[in-house]
C-alpha cells in the first residue's frame, strides 16, 4: 500500500492553495485515488434531518435505508453571514461544525455551498433584482467592505473546524454555485464573466492569502446548461483558483428517464474533458429526482449513466423535513428503497465504510 507521502507525488496534484496543510493534500491525493475504485455517494445534509426526523432525534435517512453512511457529506453556509445561529434550512452552525468534525474522524468528506444573502438588499440568494450586486461587492465597490466581513465569518467558521489535536480539518468549499444559470444574483444575467471571475479570485485570495485559511479546496460548478467545453470553461477563474470542477443536475418531472440519463451522460462526457485536461478532480456536485418516482431508478438509469464517468463523487440534495416530497435519497418505506440497496452493494459505489482510513 502507498503511505500519503507516496499518493501526493504520484499523483502530482497539489492543491490551488500552494499553502494548504497536509491533510488538504492528502484529501485531494486519496481523492484522486478513491477514482480508481469507484463513486463516492453523498448526501447533502445527511445527519441535520431527514423524513420525519430532525436531529437529534433520529438519524440518516441514507443509514436507515442500507446500515451505511455516504462518504460525502453536503453542507450549507447560507446565512452564516449575516450572523444568524442556524442555516438557510434552520441547521444550527453549531451543530454543522460539530457534524463536520465527526464525519471527518470517521474518513468521510465534507463539502460546503454558500447560498449567501444579496448582499445589497439583504434578501435572499435568489434576489437578483439589485442591479450590479457582484460589481458592488468587488474592491472599491460600496459593499465591498460588506462582503469582506461575510468572508471573515465564513473563514471564521473553516478555521474552527479543527480535530481532537486541534488541526483544521480539510474541507470542499463550493461557493457561487450554479453561475450559468440565472436565478442567483451572481448568475450569468447578473454579472459579466468577468466580474465572476474577479469575484472568484478575490474569494480565494482573501480566504487563503489575506485570512490564511488553508484546509480548503475549491470546487466550481456551473448548472447543466453546458453545451460543450468551452461554454463549461466560461466563467473559469483558472487552474491556480480550483480544485475540483463539476455540475449540478436535476431529473425535471416532465423528462423521462431515457431524456435525463441521456443528458447527464452528455454533460458528464464534457465534464471528464476538461478534467483530464486540466488535471482537476471531477464530481457531480448536486444531483437528483426529487421523490424518486421510480422504483429501480437508482441502479436502472442513474448508475449506468455515471458508472464510467471517473467522477469523484455525486452529492444527492437533501431530504427536507419540513418541505413535503423534497426530498431526493430514500428513506425506509419510499419507492425505491430496495433498489438504493442494490446500489449500495456494487463495489463501485463508494459509502462511508469503504473509504474509511
Ligand atoms: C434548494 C432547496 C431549498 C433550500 C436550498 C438551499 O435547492 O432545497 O429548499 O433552501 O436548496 O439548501
Amino acid at each position: 500500500m502507498l503511505t500519503s507521502c507516496n499518493l501526493i507525488s504520484d499523483s502530482g496534484t497539489k492543491p490551488a492553495d500552494k499553502q494548504a496543510t497536509t491533510e488538504t493534500r492528502q484529501l485531494i491525493s486519496t481523492m484522486f485515488e478513491l477514482t480508481s475504485k469507484g463513486i463516492m455517494f453523498g448526501h447533502q445534509d445527511d445527519l441535520a434531518y431527514g423524513i420525519g426526523w430532525i436531529a437529534p432525534n433520529g438519524k440518516s435517512d441514507v443509514f436507515r435505508v442500507c446500515g451505511d453512511y455516504p462518504a460525502v457529506f453536503g453542507w450549507d453556509l447560507g446565512h452564516l453571514e449575516t450572523g444568524a445561529a442556524c442555516n438557510l434550512d434552520s441547521v444550527p452552525f453549531s451543530s454543522m461544525k460539530q457534524w463536520a468534525i465527526e464525519v471527518n474522524a470517521l474518513g468521510g468528506i465534507n463539502t460546503f455551498s454558500w447560498h449567501l444573502n444579496n448582499p445589497v438588499n439583504d434578501s435572499s440568494a435568489w434576489n437578483f433584482s439589485t442591479k450590479g450586486t457582484v460589481k458592488s461587492i468587488l474592491p472599491g465597490g460600496d459593499k465591498h467592505e460588506k462582503f469582506t466581513q461575510w468572508l471573515d465569518k465564513v473563514a471564521n467558521f473553516f478555521t474552527d473546524l479543527k480535530d481532537t489535536t486541534g488541526k483544521p480539518i480539510p474541507v470542499i468549499f463550493r461557493p457561487f454555485h450554479e453561475h450559468s444559470g440565472d436565478w442567483f444574483w451572481w448568475g450569468k444575467k447578473h454579472c459579466s464573466s468577468q466580474e465572476y471571475i474577479q469575484l472568484w479570485q478575490f474569494t480565494f485570495r482573501y480566504l487563503t492569502e489575506t485570512r490564511q485559511v488553508h484546509n480548503l479546496l475549491f470546487a466550481f460548478s456551473p448548472s447543466d446548461n453546458f453545451r460543450n467545453k468551452a461554454d463549461f470553461l466560461e466563467r473559469y477563474p483558472g487552474n491556480e483558483y480550483v480544485d475540483l470542477i463539476g455540475f449540478d443536475i436535476y431529473q425535471m418531472q416532465n423528462q423521462t428517464n431515457k431524456q435525463f440519463a441521456g443528458k447527464l451522460k452528455e454533460k458528464l462526457g464534457i465534464l471528464h474533458e476538461v478534467a483530464k485536461e486540466n488535471n482537476k478532480l471531477a464530481a457531480i456536485t448536486e444531483i437528483g429526482y426529487e421523490q424518486i418516482p421510480y422504483p429501480t431508478w437508482w441502479t436502472e438509469i442513474l448508475w449506468p449513466a455515471i458508472k464510467d464517468s471517473g467522477v469523484s463523487y455525486a452529492l444527492f440534495w437533501r431530504n427536507a423535513a419540513n418541505r413535503p416530497n423534497h426530498f431526493y435519497a430514500p428513506y425506509p418505506g419510499q419507492q425505491s428503497e430496495k433498489d438504493f440497496v442494490e446500489l449500495y452493494k456494487l463495489t463501485e459505489t463508494l459509502f462511508r465504510s469503504d473509504i474509511a482510513n
